[in-house]
């Protein structure tokens, strides 16, 4: 019976788990150990659901320090014959530099730390023994990704596979054979190592995603996220339920890939730091064409594309004229079929009508983004600079 349970309880998923469990509890006798398996099991169940949860990071703060040189040795030679056979105490290693390298399977920063220490060089040993160098500590960024100090750009690793020191290590120090000399053949003097550069750097992504959802809160930019992709933002009926931005991938029949990011909403004032503050909006000038959601159930819809605009605008002047597309969510409603027209002839554009609820319309956006994408991929080619793949 033991063995039937363990197994029941380690198969599925965790959440399948839970109700064997109960279930086989009712059918055996309940003891103590039983408990503990279950209780055991349900908080590994927590643990690892908490750590699944990861966002899209595109701007990190890091300190940096190089490792430590290791001290030099201090010894004599001694041997049976030969008492006083002079210092042979050998130079310490080198601390490890701290390295930045540009990764292509690497999208976000998310995985980047705050904190990365080099390895302390070893100490220097007896019998003239250098001490071993300490190891580089590599750091995966993503490619794309530009280091600032002090707000000036240090570095910008563009290519796969590019380096950039951001912490050297201390030079390890020397051992007392380094000081013999003819006026002084008995030094006891070695010198400790130095320790490894210190920074703190600013990473950022250059580009968050091909495209950007902008809108007001409760827009449906999160169902629209979850419908067009794999990616599964949270979506509720309250303001500012996503509160970091998520990146979704849409794949396309010829394999090319299109990231679509989900930022969380924009309100009036949002230039001035209100709501959830400009740090979104930066997000959005990483974005290389934007995709207006507006609400079509509210009254005038075209105010919250004004609003929008505007304050893309007072962030940073000519964002609101990249490429574009203004999407009408939720025509679905009585109301947005209603409010359709009068948007269309309010702004005078194109406005793509369709509902991420139930799903309808959403291949002629499919295929409108696919349009922004090309003539992204285009313009890029032509400039003489590789676009962004995902
Ligand atoms: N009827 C209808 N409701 C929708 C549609 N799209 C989204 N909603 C609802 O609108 C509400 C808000 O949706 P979200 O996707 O969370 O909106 P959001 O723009 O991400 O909101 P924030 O994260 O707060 O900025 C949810 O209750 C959704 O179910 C739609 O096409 N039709
Ligand atoms: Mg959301």
């Amino acid at each position: 019976m033991t063995a039937e349970i363990l197994f029941h309880l380690f198969s599925g998923t965790c959440h399948d788990r839970k109700q064997q469990v109960c279930i086989l509890l009712n059918s055996v006798e309940q003891s103590a150990c039983w408990k503990v398996t279950l209780i055991n099991c349900t908080s590994k169940v927590q643990t690892s659901s908490s750590l699944q949860t990861r966002y899209f990071v595109d701007h990190r703060r890091v300190r940096v320090v190089g490792g430590q040189g290791g001290d030099g040795g201090h010894s004599f030679y001694s041997e049976p014959r030969k008492i006083f056979g002079g210092p042979d105490g050998g130079n310490g290693g080198d601390g490890g530099h701290v390295v930045l390298k540009a990764d292509q399977q690497m999208k976000s920063l998310s995985s980047v730390l705050p904190f990365y220490q080099g390895v302390r060089g070893g100490r220097g040993g007896s019998k003239n023994c250098y001490g071993a160098n300490g190891a580089s500590v590599y750091v995966k960024v993503p490619v794309g990704t530009s280091v600032k100090e002090d707000g000036v750009v240090v570095a910008d690793l563009t290519q796969h596979g590019e380096e950039y020191v951001a912490a050297y290590g201390g030079a390890g120090g020397k051992g007392n054979r380094f000081f013999l000399s003819n006026e002084n053949r008995a030094p006891m003097l070695f010198t400790p190592g130095e320790p490894g550069q210190e920074r703190v750097l600013h990473l950022e992504l250059k580009t968050t995603a091909h495209a950007g959802l902008v809108g007001f809160p409760n827009a449906g930019k999160s169902s629209l996220l979850r419908a067009l992709s794999n990616a599964k933002p949270a979506v509720a009926a309250y303001p500012f339920t996503t509160l970091n931005p998520h990146v979704g991938i849409v794949r396309y029949e010829d394999y090319e890939q299109v990231a679509v990011a989900d930022i969380p909403g924009l309100i009036r004032g949002a230039h001035q730091n209100r709501g959830l503050g400009v740090a979104f909006l930066r997000h959005i000038e990483r974005c290389r064409f934007l995709l207006y959601v507006v609400d079509l159930s509210v009254p005038r819809p075209w105010i919250q594309l004004q609003d929008l605009k505007y304050e893309l605008e007072q962030y940073k002047n000519g964002l609101s004229e990249r490429p574009c597309v203004v999407i009408g969510n939720k025509i679905d409603l009585a109301q947005s079929r209603i409010n359709l027209p009068l948007l269309k002839e309010q702004i005078g554009d194109r406005v793509i009508a369709l509902s991420a609820l139930t799903g309808d319309n959403l291949e002629e956006l499919l295929l409108h983004l696919r349009e922004l994408y090309d003539i992204y991929v285009k313009t890029e080619q032509s400039r003489g600079q590789r676009p962004v793949k995902w």
